[in-house]
């Protein structure tokens, strides 16, 4: 799906700003919603909704909530078609304009739009979005509804996430309004390899004549015409952390009255591919250095937040990390193309956590292990990795495809559910990425269905953690023995860590280096690099967590999940400089 972009052709218009919101009541007639216009409080659009006022009722909210703003149409722009795009609702919504429906989406993370043009008037309008904010076993993240009886107060529900960060909702990224011509380019997918391999496939909504420039800056290297084409360019720079040099290419549709669409794409020439138990970029081993992150700031929650997407990634780049993977969810498409222009490289990850009916990250659940037949996500998750791949495959930063995390890949029906997912994302996507599921302790070497069927192996362990508490000679020996099995079951395959890490609280320190004090963190990490640095094909280390993020209440969470290398307000801990003085001076192999 194209970003909005203002070209010869096309406009964009910001509906950014302060909305109106209120919640719902579960009683209210469905078709009052939306002239109840009484209680609407001020609400920043993009941001989550939950951390903008405070009560615990407000912010804990189990349901649907009203957005609501008004907007103007002018003559000039109906002389288009007009598009109005979500960057993400989180997590399933419906949109009316001046009362009518206009369209529904399903999935929080990624970016949906509807032709509007034959809803709007010229003058006015009045744009309502109710949001949903319940997870459940059939929407990815999944979540549990629970209805609970107290004496004396009656029945409640709960709705409680099967993941480790706080349900954060609300219109979480940007919202705009574009206009293209009624003949247009729909779509724009580029190839670019490192040794100059130029390749497109362009698709519109009707016939005419298509042509591909090719430009560096603003200099032209090359012309091309037709819906799907390749050249061999010569002289490229391949995009490389080091140097993530874009090029552009600038697509020109004509259509058969001779109306002109114009959009340009930002790219780079490189090429991604795993081989021998390496990663290799541009054709040469990469060691993956940096973290799981979140989308996660105080006041705006989850919410597109341009600022704090510059601090982590300068933050990244100081700590000499090299990548990071969008646990568990598709960042916003401002981050993807800032890591293109920053240089780092990104496992792009789906919203599919959760899909286990037995664990999550903060405890095991009372239910049993029949994951497969309780999940109705495998629709979902299908379309979910379409849209996401369709996203982002132009980005040159994303190098592998995660299509879940931590699900139940142990249990019967996991091969059956996850095959065709994984067939899906490597048909979908034309530079062929590597794809992968993150696993987690439950699916050891000899249990897990799904292994051999990654590209890269992708494990979470918390040995010294969740198990060998505090003690960190066993833990190392555990992991490395478990790292060797299944090295020993996939031979050919390479094998990150895509998480370890503990909590820890900044400014708690213990000589004895006892749990959660800054120096257990930097213990228990230079326990795992020590493991990592004697196996050879471990291609890559990713810390849980970049910074501590806020999740629902627990035992196991003081207010939030501290395992952050960086405070939620992206200050340091003490892991921080052990961190930058491995990262800036690893080099694992000679080759
Ligand atoms: C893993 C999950 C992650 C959690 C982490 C933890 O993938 O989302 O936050 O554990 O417990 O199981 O900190």
């Amino acid at each position: 799906m194209l970003y909005p972009k203002i070209t010869e052709s096309r406009m964009v218009f910001d509906l950014n700003g302060i909305w109106k919101f209120r919640l719902i009541d579960e009683a209210e007639p469905r078709n009052e919603i939306l002239s109840v216009d009484k209680d609407m409080v001020p609400m920043p659009v993009p941001s989550s909704y939950n951390d903008i006022y405070e009560s615990r009722k407000f912010s804990d909210h189990v349901g649907e909530m009203l957005y609501e703003r008004s907007f103007d149409i002018n003559s000039q722009m109906m002389l288009d078609r007009i598009y109005l795009r979500f960057g993400s609702v989180t997590h399933n919504c419906c949109v009316y304009i001046n009362n009518k429906f206009i369209g529904e989406h399903r999935g929080g993370f990624l970016p949906f739009e509807f032709d509007v043009t034959d809803n709007v008037n010229i003058g006015k309008n009045n744009l309502s979005v109710i949001v949903s904010n319940v997870v459940d076993y059939t929407t990815l993240p999944a979540g549990r509804l629970v209805k609970k009886e107290y004496p004396g107060i009656g029945s409640k529900i709960f709705n409680y996430p099967n993941f480790d960060f706080y349900n954060y909702t609300g219109i979480m990224r940007p919202v705009f309004l574009y206009t293209v011509p009624k003949n247009h380019i729909e779509s724009i997918k580029i190839n670019g390899d490192s040794k100059g391999k130029f390749s497109w496939d362009i698709t519109t909504t009707s016939y005419g004549e298509l042509t591909i420039e090719l430009l560096d800056e603003n200099k032209s290297l090359y012309v091309g015409t037709g819906r799907v084409g390749s050249s061999d360019i010569i002289g490229t720079i391949p995009w490389e952390p080091e140097n993530p040099k874009l090029y552009t290419a600038k697509v020109t549709f004509t259509d058969e009255d001779g109306n002109r669409d114009v959009y340009e794409e930002r790219f780079g020439f490189r090429d991604v591919y795993v081989k021998n138990c390496r990663l290799l970029l541009n054709r040469k081993p990469i060691y993956l250095k940096g973290f799981g992150k979140h989308e996660d700031s105080p006041i705006h929650g989850r919410g597109f937040d341009s600022a704090y997407m510059v601090k982590d990634t300068a933050l990244m780049k100081w700590i000499g990390a090299n990548s990071f993977r969008t646990s568990h969810y598709p960042y916003s498409e401002e981050m993807m193309q800032l890591c293109d222009e920053e240089g780092i490289l990104v496992i792009d990850e789906v919203p599919a956590v959760g899909l286990n009916t037995a664990f999550t990250a903060t405890g095991m659940l009372e239910s049993e292990n029949n994951t497969w037949t309780e999940m109705k996500t495998s629709k979902d998750h299908a379309t979910a990795i379409k849209d996401l791949i369709e996203r982002d495959e132009n980005h040159p930063c994303v190098i592998c495809w995660s299509i879940a995390n931590e699900p139940a890949a142990q249990e019967k029906g996991a091969r059956e559910y996850f095959e065709p997912l994984i067939e899906l994302a490597r048909d979908t996507d034309p530079q062929k990425r590597p794809v992968s599921v993150v696993t987690y302790e439950g699916s050891t070497p000899e249990t897990c269905r799904v292994s051999d069927l990654c590209d890269i192996l992708m494990i979470n362990r918390y040995r010294g953690w969740y198990d060998n508490e505090g003690e960190l000679e066993g833990a190392a020996a555990l992991l490395k023995d478990e790292i060797e099995r299944f090295h020993k079951r996939c031979p050919d395959k390479p094998l990150m860590l895509t998480e370890y890490g503990a909590d820890t609280l900044a400014g708690m320190h213990s000589m004895s280096q006892r749990m959660f004090s800054e120096e257990y963190q930097v213990a228990y990490l230079k326990t795992y690099s020590d493991v990592f640095d004697s196996l050879d094909y471990v291609i890559g280390e990713h810390v849980w967590n970049f910074a501590d993020f806020t999740t629902a209440e627990s035992v196991r969470r003081v207010n939030g999940n501290k395992k952050g290398i960086f405070t939620r307000e992206r200050q340091p801990k003490m892991a921080a400089y052990y961190l930058h003085d491995r990262w800036t001076a690893l080099k694992k192999w000679n080759d």
